[in-house]
């Protein structure tokens, strides 16, 4: 009994001297959120880099094989689920953004990196930079090739990420997501190729900086409101408000619509041709459910440009709101925490040009 009682005091003594070492290093207390995705993924051979497993490696297996993250950061890992990212729902968002919040608010905490499927970082990145209630950094970070392959990518991305989030350079600049060297903004970035290593950019609108040898450089900042100044708070709600999107192509009809307003959506983001155009069948019907009390935004399926208000639509007549040059997807998650405070279209669409 003595023996044990010695043996545990001894582990014990042994254990909090390398947390006090590792604190005494000075270096920065990151916590690794993971949450699955290709970084997270196994593929049958070494040059499977297409048709993987998603999801399949925890995070301390993600941690443990890259031991340099112990040379920038004091890094915990907690597994908050496993999904591939296209599985993403408003579910899944509350819970990491409850986590996130939490785990900011601890003065043992200066950042947090989220490792996540690429499919949908950008969606999640423009959640969290709406309703993170701190400036502490916050990195997202994923891989295009699973973590079997040649040159797979998710290591050096892992470390950049984790040499991002506890720099001090990284503090007050909003969600960040990191792969390939390069940091972009929550607000801007977006995926833009099915499987090249380079694809996430922001496009016309530009990254904010790059990672040099594990050293985040900026040269430029979102000028929109984020994280710590938003309006937005997630921490009592169990639920967001459906919204869905409708794609505008030739032949536009109405089916989308109307199956999304008998689900019970209050809201629809619609992606028009253009400069959110809205076809002679389109325009008429949503003009209709807005007068019952749905919330429309008018979106555009192009990727670069803003839909300018009263531009393709007379949005004072209609009472739509227009998405600015948030994307589709984007616009969403706007509209969704937008219905969260308020009913009314003016406050809406101010929201719309502040984040
Ligand atoms: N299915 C993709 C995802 O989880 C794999 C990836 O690219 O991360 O988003």
């Amino acid at each position: 009994m003595l023996v044990t009682k010695f043996a545990r005091v001894g582990f014990t003594a042994a254990a909090l001297c390398t947390a006090v070492l590792a604190q005494a290093a000075g270096l920065p207390n990151v916590t690794i959120l993971a949450t699955g995705g290709t970084i997270a993924g196994t593929g049958a051979t070494s040059t499977t880099t297409v048709g993987y497993t998603a999801a399949k490696i925890g995070v301390e297996k993600l941690i443990a094989a890259v031991p340099e993250l112990q040379k920038v950061a004091n890094v915990k890992g907690e597994q908050v689920f496993q999904i591939a990212s296209e599985n993403m729902n408003n579910d899944y968002w509350l819970k990491l953004a409850k986590r996130v919040n939490e785990l900011l608010a601890q003065k043992d905490v200066d950042g947090i990196v989220i490792t996540h499927g690429t499919d949908t970082i950008e969606e999640t990145a423009y959640f969290l930079n709406l309703v993170v209630k701190s400036k502490k950094p916050v990195v997202i970070v994923g891989a295009m090739r699973p973590a079997t392959a040649l040159s797979a990518d998710g290591p050096i991305n892992l470390y950049n990420a984790v040499a991002t989030a506890g720099s001090p350079d990284a503090v007050g600049r909003g969600v960040l997501v990191a792969l390939n060297d390069e940091i972009q903004g929550a607000r801007d970035v977006t995926k833009t190729n099915t499987m090249t290593a380079n694809t996430f950019r922001s496009p016309e609108l530009g990254s904010l900086g790059y990672i040099v040898s594990g050293k985040p450089v900026f040269y430029r900042a979102s000028t929109k409101k984020n994280t710590a100044d938003t309006e937005f708070d997630v921490s009592k709600l169990d639920k967001l408000p459906a919204v869905d999107i409708a794609f505008g192509a030739a032949n536009a009809n109405n089916i989308a619509i109307d199956a999304f307003v008998a689900a019970g959506d209050v809201g629809i983001v619609y992606a028009g041709t253009g400069d959110g155009s809205l076809s002679s069948v389109v325009r008429p019907r949503l003009t209709e459910l807005r007068k019952q009390g749905l919330y429309i935004v008018r979106s555009s399926r192009i990727s670069n440009g803003p839909v300018v208000r009263n531009g393709e639509n007379d949005d004072d007549a209609t009472d739509f709101v227009v998405s600015d040059t948030l994307s589709p997807q984007k616009a969403r998650i706007l509209l969704m925490l937008a219905l969260t405070k308020t009913k009314d279209t003016k406050e809406i669409q101010r929201m719309f040009y502040t984040y």
